[in-house]
């Protein structure tokens, strides 16, 4: 079979249909992927386990939940006619409408028809004379295609906290990354929210509103930044259309975490307290993630850190009356910034109801979920519905849960046992034709994904182009390009002061995952340079093979 001219239809061998591309998930990655792809004429199956698109934006559903990115930012760049026509109604659009954001985008490019919904991909495995995979469908079905895109999102696994009792409990028992789709009614409810992760922050005021009484159970606190979500005006929107060539080019080339935003000329002990104390003022009541940019040195400097520690630590003192639940909520074991902050509307203040209460358990860990009670070693906490606001196996954990097969039999689960390995984040040696959207070894989950997902789609399908153009069948990630990109990734990390959280950045919230700094902390700016000059330079570091002959691109 060739690569070089479009292919579809029986793969008798195989028993299945034969594609160009397999694509895992229907996501923003994935939905963009195939765009893409169908641009350079290939046939392309996207098999996606929801029965609609979207990806994370269908699957976490719970109460208040949002996008921490401005919507005029967290979205498509790549049709200047799509982001030009749609609306977005407020700073920070709620879920249903990202959703609806993406369903329109699906329709507007003709996705539908190439996408296969409710079908989950268990195994991959590739076959090394033929240089293509086959790939194995949750409804029994097997297609063979010469590439697989896994599109499968960075935080899509949730994860079920292990905690004893939890079959028993009588009540509804929700995770907020896996939400109903019908509506979910709190009202009369006494309620439980686990977790104080930017899900527990997010929902916990909405909860409370309807709930009769809720019960928050914190392990950790978190530093969360006010949203100050507010509805966009037309002139607003209009305003920021404008200027999108720019904003668009500077999140891109310029910046580390692929947001537009006023960058930091000066460390935060460059300033007097004074000073100091005006910038933090002025990026609260701004709101938002960028909050983290008043100052250079913030995620580098443990005692530039600490300032905009205590800042934020005083303003919570502010907020919450009760001065015991105030200092529980004041985060102490991490520096601000090295767990991914969170970005909310009025988390705090939910705190001065008087129908919220705060359950420390870092001192009274919970013992047991009883049928209509959460027990901790202080107490009972009588409850009718469970929320799990307790996260996901970021990163590798939807990756992890398909059968990858490489060369010699090896699954990608025996290769990254102690750690996920990637060259650019892209391609794991041993597992040709295999592409990671947004996969560990990127700034994927540090940055803008939108950005950090259309830096990946246009690379990879570069890539695809020059393989067809030149005849080649398979390529793959040379071992010694991707030891030194894992060491590299590993040392950039630990420049900065972010392995000093026990994050799912590292793997810490998944009891035995292997603790490496997972995402790419370079920057997307420099990291997309990375990636085009390794393009510019025939793709060095992995190997391209034809047909007849091989070629070696050695990395430098
Ligand atoms: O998950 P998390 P999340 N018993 O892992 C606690 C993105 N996101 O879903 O810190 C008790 O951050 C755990 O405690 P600890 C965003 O990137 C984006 O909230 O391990 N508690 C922690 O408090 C985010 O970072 C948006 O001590 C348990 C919480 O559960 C990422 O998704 C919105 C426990 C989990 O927090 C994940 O956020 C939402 C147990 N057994 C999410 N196990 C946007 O706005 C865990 N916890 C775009």
């Amino acid at each position: 079979m060739s690569a070089l001219q479009p292919i579809s239809g029986k793969d008798h061998a195989a028993g299945g249909e034969t594609y160009d591309v397999v694509v895992v998930g229907a996501g923003f990655a994935g939905m963009y992927m195939l765009h893409k792809l169908r641009g350079l004429g290939l046939t392309v199956r996207v098999y996606e386990q929801g029965d609609g698109v979207g990806g994370t934006w269908y699957w976490n559903r719970y109460p208040g939940a949002r996008c921490d990115v401005e919507s005029m930012q967290y979205s498509y760049s790549f049709s200047d006619e799509l982001q030009q026509e749609w609306d977005w109604s407020e700073r920070y659009a709620p879920q249903p409408e990202i959703l609806k954001y993406a369903n329109h985008v699906a329709d507007r490019f003709k996705l539908r028809p190439d996408i296969a919904l409710n079908t989950r991909i268990d195994q991959a495995t590739f076959d090394e004379t033929a240089n293509t995979w086959r790939v194995t469908t949750s409804d029994g079905n097997t297609v063979t295609a010469k590439y697989v895109v896994l599109a499968t999102g960075c935080l899509s696994n949730a994860r079920m906290p292990d905690i004893k009792g939890l079959s028993g409990f009588k009540g509804k028992v929700y995770h907020t990354g896996h939400w109903p789709h019908e509506p979910v009614e709190f009202t009369g409810l006494r309620v439980a929210v686990i977790g104080t992760g930017s899900s527990g922050i997010q929902s916990v005021p909405v909860i409370a509103e309807q709930a009769s009484h809720l019960t928050v159970f914190q392990r950790t606190a978190n530093f969360s930044i006010p949203a100050h979500n507010a509805p966009l005006s037309q002139e607003e929107r209009e305003a920021f259309r404008a200027k999108y060539p720019e904003v668009r080019r500077f999140a891109r080339e310029e910046t580390r975490n692929g947001i537009y935003t006023e960058m930091p000329d000066r460390g935060a002990l460059d300033d007097g307290d004074n000073e100091r104390r005006t910038r933090y003022e002025s990026r609260w009541a701004y709101g938002g993630l960028t909050f983290m940019a008043v100052y250079n040195d913030l995620a580098l400097n443990k005692a530039a850190n600490d300032t905009a520690s205590d800042f934020v630590r005083e303003k919570i003192a502010e907020i919450v009356k009760d001065p015991q639940t105030a200092k529980l909520l004041q985060p102490n074991n991490h520096p601000i910034g090295t767990k991914r902050i969170c970005v909310d509307t009025d988390y705090f203040a939910t705190f001065n109801r008087p129908n919220v209460t705060l359950v420390d358990i870092r001192s009274n860990p919970i013992e047991e979920i009883l049928p209509n009670a959460v027990r901790t070693a202080a107490r009972d906490y009588e409850v009718d519905a469970l929320v799990l606001a307790t996260g996901f196996d970021a990163m590798t954990g939807s990756v992890a849960k398909i059968d990858i097969r490489g060369r010699n039999g090896q699954t990608l689960n025996q290769k990254w046992a102690e750690g996920p390995k990637t060259y650019l984040g892209v391609m794991s040696a041993g597992f040709p034709n295999l592409f990671i959207i947004t996969g560990p070894g990127s700034p994927s989950v540090l940055s803008n994904m939108m950005v950090s997902i259309e830096q990946h789609v246009d690379w990879i399908t570069d890539c695809i182009a020059h393989m067809r153009d030149r005849g080649f069948e398979a390529m793959e990630a040379e071992k010694q390009a991707e030891e030194s990109w894992v060491a590299h990734v590993n040392e950039v990390a630990h420049t900065t002061l972010y392995p000093q959280a026990n994050s799912w950045y590292m793997g810490a919230n998944i009891p035995g995952k292997p603790q490496i700094f997972m995402p790419y902390i370079g920057g997307v700016g420099v990291y997309r340079q990375i990636c085009n000059n390794v393009a510019a330079k025939g793709y060095e570091g992995f190997v391209m093979t034809a047909v007849e002959q091989p070629q070696k691109i050695a990395a430098s």
